[in-house]
């Protein structure tokens, strides 16, 4: 036999890559649903070459299956998530509802995989720009200790969401029509919910996700806490600017570290290049440094432009890039399925 699964937001920038994340597991599946809103209910998704139809989500939806990806929007996860855990399923959220809750693991597989041991029933998927820094920064964690972290990221647009990405492409195809900037069709972006809206197309922006307290966003809080959650050391410096860049998919981050032991650029590498999930391309002699283009539909993160700072002894300069849709969500949750599988903590 094999496991039951669902996937809760089964038609959206996520949900597709986490079909084809499970199109390639090995973990062992019987069936797979597909839940969306009742927008998609009837629609036909393929999986591994068969049509499976979308299933408007209920709670109902949950009898027998075993594990439940949610990648539907907070609000689902709230209405829905502790009716599958009451029915017996293991919840691997991928939105930002559960995972600063004391009881709930905040997993990197790569990273703090123990954790799981202390689920639940849910367990939550870190933020896409968090995952790919904590991959990157872990083996540094283990080889020197990190005192401080300052992010500055370069995000795609596919975080936004589908239709975020086909804004994007609209206007870009308005400028080239020659179009206005004042007139440019601008209704989601940076953030559907908040105020104001302003193209991205040959534009950046520096806001992602609604502002919060000390006039950080809540995409740069995200960086900072889940960061200090996952490393378990509520002492650790961070801090983040986070920026939105008219790419589609793959997120780039320049990230500042200052280790706490004195090591070196070689042994940086070294330690990364050891590290599960990292590849490191970093030769600037051959112009080699990750770029978001070749990292798409890749499931480790990319490290280059090591390098020492030129004034501070113990600080260090790395350019970290993953596919925000794989490792950032479906490929980070499938792993995180295969792993609770490895180690026998699905039906608990
Ligand atoms: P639908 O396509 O039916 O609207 P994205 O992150 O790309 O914006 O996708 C969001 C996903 O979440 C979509 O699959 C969307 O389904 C789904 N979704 C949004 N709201 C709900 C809801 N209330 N119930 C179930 N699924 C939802
Ligand atoms: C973005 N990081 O790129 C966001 C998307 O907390 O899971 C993921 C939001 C989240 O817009």
């Amino acid at each position: 036999d094999g496991y039951n699964v669902a996937v809760v937001g089964a038609t959206g920038a996520v949900g597709t890559k986490l079909i084809e994340m499970l199109e390639q597991t090995n973990l062992p599946l019987k069936n797979v649903k597909l839940l969306a809103s009742q927008r998609s209910a009837g629609r036909k998704l393929l999986f591994k070459g068969a049509g499976i139809f979308v299933e408007e989500l209920t709670a109902d939806s949950f009898d027998d299956v075993d594990i439940a990806f949610f990648s539907a929007g907070g609000s689902t996860s709230q209405k829905f998530a502790s009716e599958a855990v009451n029915r017996g399923v293991v919840v691997i959220d991928n939105t930002s509802q559960f995972r600063m809750d004391k009881d709930t693991p905040l997993v990197v597989p790569e990273v703090n995989k123990e954790t799981l041991k202390q689920h639940q029933g849910i367990i939550a998927n870190p933020n896409c720009s968090t995952i790919q820094m904590m991959v990157a920064l872990k083996p540094i964690k283990e080889l020197a200790g990190i005192d401080r972290i300052i992010a500055s990221t370069y995000q795609a647009v596919s975080g936004a969401g589908a239709r975020a990405v086909e804004e994007v492409k609209q206007q870009s195809r308005e400028i080239l029509d020659g179009e206005l900037t004042e007139n440019l069709t601008t209704e989601i972006l940076p953030v559907a919910s908040d105020k104001k809206h302003y193209p991205l197309a040959f534009n950046a922006l520096a806001q992602i996700d609604e502002f919060a307290e000390e006039d950080y966003t809540k995409e740069e809080w995200k960086m900072v806490n889940e960061t200090k959650k996952i490393m378990e050391d509520s002492q650790i410096k961070v801090s983040a600017t986070c920026v939105r860049v008219p790419v589609i998919t793959s997120h780039s981050e320049s990230i500042y570290i200052e280790t706490i032991e004195q090591t070196s650029v070689d042994q940086i590498r070294d330690s990364l290049e050891k590290a599960p999930g990292i590849v490191v391309e970093d030769d600037p002699s051959q112009q080699v440094y990750p770029q978001a283009l070749n990292s798409v539909g890749k499931k480790e993160t990319f490290v280059g432009r090591i390098r020492q700072d030129l004034d501070i002894e113990d600080g260090y300069h790395l350019w970290v890039v993953s596919d925000n849709l794989l490792k950032g969500a479906a490929w980070n949750s499938v792993q995180i399925a295969e792993t609770l599988h490895e180690m026998d903590l699905v039906r608990v």
